[in-house]
């Protein structure tokens, strides 16, 4: 096949289930002044190219943003558990799951709760929510009060319920076969750091193709932090509990298993933060008009992601070649475990209903967790295991010769 083919064919593969960016684009409903408003920022800017780069050459500073890029595209991830099915029993994971993680980075679905329970779940998230439940937000007063004048308000963005030490959450975040399956990949210290709830609002697109290693998506500083040694794609272990039936037609999650180990995409979306008005000024002119777009007018990190995805996938034109996208149809109550380096997003819900589902962030008691952040007064204060937080600094676990500081999963 022509190398032609080859790429529709990738990208038709990759893009099944969202629209491609230019349509998303003009699909978008801009005020008047946005859209002349948008045009002088288009002008500024081609204006201001050469400028930017002729300064930038005097001053020594070239762009190469696929330098060096090779070293990431196979990295080894293994995983850190001792205990199995076969050594220790109980809900353990098997010696062949694990190395079905190691390969995939993606392993379920697998039974967790029982459908009544997901729907017991499922209504009060829905009814806390609506009840705007503490008023004030992890993410903030100001962006919380901004999203609802937009009426971009949704479960997602009060999102980090575990630090809210939710008993309802937290006894899903602790719950024991969880525990015991996550030690057999994580080791024995096993931290939840993050809960939150994913929305698939009826009939709209579903999330687009994204991957997080050390979650830098709030801010410049990573979430986590992994001791020397650990690959980052290992430092997090997603699970997501489908909270009713989803299937291809009610936004199912689709992952690329796999595609944790080749960190380019991340590694070149770090560079990009390090360096945004170079990335921005090397683009050309239809990534700039729909970077612009999406990142002023519209506040959705996954359009702007989308710009991105498609400006990496020109960079690095075997990006994603050889693995398939693979889609996860679920049960009420059934979870599934993941590397969050996987690129994953999910499929439009095509329904009337909301699409809900709990995402559940592992880690392990030797990873920093929000390290130096002091927006995050207690982030991992319940988990799986009870971390001791007197003996974090920082944010960080603070290890004696007593040993790892969270608990043991019983
Ligand atoms: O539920 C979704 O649509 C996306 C989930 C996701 O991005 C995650 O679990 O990290």
């Amino acid at each position: 096949m022509p190398d032609d083919d080859a790429d529709a064919a990738r990208l038709s593969r990759l893009y099944e289930g969202h629209v491609p960016i230019a349509t998303a684009i003009e699909q978008l409903h801009l005020t008047r002044y946005q859209r002349i408003e948008r045009v002088i920022l288009m002008n500024l800017i081609g204006v201001l190219r050469p400028l930017y780069w002729l300064v930038r050459r005097l001053r020594g500073r070239p762009f190469d943003v696929t330098a060096g890029l090779e070293e990431f595209a196979q990295v080894a991830n293994p995983t850190r558990g001792t205990r199995t099915k076969e050594s220790h029993g109980g809900d353990h994971l098997t010696a062949e799951q694990v190395a079905t993680y190691e390969r995939d980075g993606v392993l379920g679905p697998l039974p967790l709760l029982t459908p009544e329970e997901a729907a017991a779940h499922r209504a009060f998230v829905v009814q806390t929510h609506a009840a705007d439940w503490h008023g004030d937000y992890a993410i903030g007063k100001a962006a919380a009060d901004e999203l609802k004048r937009n009426g971009l308000w949704a479960i997602n963005h009060g999102a980090i319920w575990q630090e809210r030490n939710v008993p309802e959450i937290r006894a899903i975040a602790q719950h024991p076969v969880l525990a015991q399956r996550l030690a057999s990949l994580i080791g024995d210290d096993v931290v939840a750091w993050r809960t939150q709830m994913f929305v698939v609002e009826p009939d709209t697109k579903g999330t687009f193709w994204h991957a997080a290693t050390t979650f830098t998506e709030d801010g410049d500083l990573p979430a986590l932090t992994p001791p020397p040694g650990m690959p980052a794609a290992m430092a997090n272990v997603s699970c997501w509990i489908a909270l009713e039936d989803v299937d291809v037609d009610t936004a199912c999650l689709r992952i690329i298993p796999g595609s944790h180990s080749d960190v380019r995409l991340d590694t070149l979306i770090r560079r990009f933060s390090r360096d945004r008005l170079g990335f921005v000024m090397h683009f050309d002119r239809a990534d700039r008009w729909n970077a612009l777009t999406a990142l002023r007018y519209t506040g959705d990190i996954f359009l702007a992601g989308q710009v991105a995805f498609d400006v990496a996938l020109r960079l690095l034109p075997d990006l994603y070649e050889s693995i398939e996208p693979a889609h996860y149809p679920m049960r009420a109550g059934e979870c599934l475990l993941f590397s969050s380096n996987n690129l994953h997003g999910s499929y439009p819900n095509r329904t009337s209903e909301p699409r809900l589902a709990m995402g559940i962030r592992y880690t392990s008691s030797d990873v920093g967790i929000y390290a130096g952040q002091p927006t995050i007064p207690y982030a991992t204060g319940v988990g799986t295991t009870e971390v001791d937080t007197t003996r974090l600094r920082d944010g960080v676990p603070v290890h004696s010769a007593e040993g790892p500081v969270a608990a043991r999963d019983q």
